[in-house]
């Protein structure tokens, strides 16, 4: 491993850490854990997942710049396009909602809410 890949994985994790550690609400619940996707390597990453009604879903954008969006036609939200730093969007209906990415059509996801 090179010394700049390894600085590179440290900040890596390090952000993680960040994340995960400043995201909790106070309710101290773990069904209301932060649910996080990476946008990495042209991917969404869990490329689907499950979260209850009221819980916030939080992008992270890390695929060295390349911009994506995250983008729901069915339910008229579009985050920019980003290169880097993170979306959030809260889910307050129940269904099953996919999403794409503007520059890259293939690039697909599907958030399941439940009551
Ligand atoms: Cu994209």
């Amino acid at each position: 491993m090179s010394v700049r890949t390894g600085v590179t994985t440290l900040i890596a994790v390090a952000a993680v850490f960040t994340l995960t550690s400043c995201g909790g609400e106070s309710q101290g619940s773990t069904e209301q854990a932060p649910v996080e996707i990476s946008v990495k390597n042209l991917a969404y990453s869990p490329n689907s997942v499950t979260v209850h009604t009221g819980q916030t879903v939080t992008w992270i954008f890390e695929d060295q710049g390349m911009p994506h969006d995250v983008v729901f036609a069915e339910l008229g939200i579009k985050s920019d396009l980003q290169g880097s730093g993170t979306y959030s969007q809260t889910f307050d209906k129940a269904g099953t909602f996919t999403y794409t990415c503007t520059p890259h059509p293939n690039m697909t996801g599907t958030i399941i809410v439940e009551e």
